[in-house]
């Protein structure tokens, strides 16, 4: 494929942006090689500068569940520009996309708007802090969170990606009030809980992992996470930032039936703007500022342009009977396809998913599937590079790290999966 104007744009990108991006997730520091540099979007396809279609699996990082450019969301946005950008002030559009959330999200009655993922995982554990009185949170190793200081502590994501999973700049001090444990370990929890229970503000997890790849949490781990948080007064936070709206309509907590105290929301919940969200229990909620005392604020937090998207999108899930089966479908028929190919040319993989979220996995030797950070860290990822890389080539846009999600939409039809297969296919012969 030629991509000498991606060449030339990412070239200049590196004079002006730290490693030529505004966020190193999109750096290919895992597959090696230049980024695409991207033109336009439309469905289930990514045009770059150079004219070369690609079928996004993507998705902005999760996002674009409705596919790019979806015509309610452009419509919506039209409308809403039309009326100014930010006020700064009440819109009747923030009740209109909290109360989609307090509809669709199991447990939570109150909700807090904000710009990013990161925002509403900063809030929310400075939210338990505060409402607990304790200083400790329990995080899992492999699991990312957002940047948040005390968070970037074994971290997932472009953090493993580029193995700076502890970031220079947390200082002790900061990742002292972190408890790491590895995911899935039950017994960890328990003994941790046993020992150091009074201490603990609140647990964050991802319920459903994406930042070290799809590693659903095993039932049991999520329950003993309810009941040790329960019977020890700490908060269970659900970062569903990426799990929201996507593995299910209320999230990984239908899937499992639990009911987290606090639940972190992106992605989705933004139609591709920026919104992040944490919402829980009204006896949590209260305790914000100005309600309460623990502060939080954002001048753009609750913005109509980006409220507009998400309620569009939110709606359009929403009244779709079909729409979680149709994703859940489409997502089926890609791992299993991909299972399929890899086995056929004798490639070891595992391919894990929940809903609409998947990942490839070039298993480690001694393993017959990722359930936890050492599990991951053992996959070949020169293997992966390779496989990302002939993908690519092949027209199929995949995430460019082993330890990341790929996500599908509403807008991928059986014949763009039956044809990333194929091409998957010839990939795995070439391995
Ligand atoms: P943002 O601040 O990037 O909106 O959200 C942070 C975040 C929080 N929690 C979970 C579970 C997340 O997956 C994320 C962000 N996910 C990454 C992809 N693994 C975003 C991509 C990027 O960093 O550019």
């Amino acid at each position: 494929m030629n991509r000498e104007k991606s060449r030339q744009i990412f070239e200049k990108a590196l004079t002006l942006i730290p490693g030529g991006v505004n966020s190193p997730a999109r750096a290919f520091g895992g597959v090696g090689g230049a980024p695409v540099v991207i033109d336009r979007a439309e469905g289930p396809f990514l045009f770059d500068v150079d004219g070369n279609r690609y079928i996004d699996y993507v998705l902005s990082w999760g996002p674009m569940i409705l596919g790019h450019a979806d015509p309610r969301v452009v419509e919506a946005l039209s409308l809403s520009i039309a009326k100014g950008t930010s006020f700064g002030a009440p819109t009747q559009a923030e009740n209109d996309l909290s109360e989609l959330v307090v509809k669709l999200v199991p447990s939570i009655e109150k909700v807090r708007l904000v710009n990013s993922g990161t925002e509403a995982t900063m809030s929310a554990i400075r939210l338990a802090r505060g409402y607990t009185g304790r200083d400790k949170i329990v995080k899992f190793i492999g699991c990312y969170h957002g940047h948040v200081d005390s968070l970037l502590v074994a971290a997932g994501s472009a953090a493993a990606t580029l193995a700076v999973p502890n970031s220079p700049g947390v200082t002790p001090g900061t990742a002292a009030d972190t408890i790491l444990l590895e995911y899935n370990d039950v017994e960890a929890v328990r003994r941790t809980f046993a020992e150091r229970g009074a201490e603990i503000a609140g647990v964050i997890v991802e319920p459903v992992a994406g930042n070290m790849g799809c590693v659903p949490g095993k039932p049991e781990f999520l329950q003993a996470l309810r009941d040790e948080t329960k019977k020890a007064g700490a908060l269970l936070i659900f970062d569903e930032v990426m799990s929201g709206f996507r593995v299910a309509k209320g999230g990984a907590q239908e899937v499992y039936g639990i009911d987290p105290d606090l639940t972190t929301l992106g992605k989705v919940i933004g139609g591709g703007l920026p919104v992040g969200a944490y919402g829980g229990k009204a006896e949590f909620m209260n305790a914000v500022i100005p309600c309460g005392k623990v502060f939080q604020a954002g001048t753009l937090s609750g913005n109509p342009l980006a409220t507009a998207a998400g309620i569009a999108t939110l709606k359009a899930l929403d009244e779709d009977s079909e729409f979680y089966a149709k994703i859940d479908r489409t997502t089926a028929r890609l791992a299993d396809g991909l299972s399929q190919a890899a086995s056929a040319a004798g490639v070891k993989v595992s391919v894990q998913r929940c809903g609409g979220m998947a990942t490839l996995f070039f298993l480690g030797d001694e393993d017959d599937a990722v359930v936890d950070w050492p599990s991951a860290s053992r996959c070949d990822t020169q293997k992966f590079a390779k496989f990302f890389w002939k993908l690519l080539d092949g027209g199929v846009y995949l995430p460019c790290s082993q330890f990341e999600a790929m996500f599908t939409s509403v807008a991928h039809s059986d014949e763009l999966i039956d044809r990333t297969v194929e091409i998957a296919a010839d990939a795995f012969r070439s391995l």
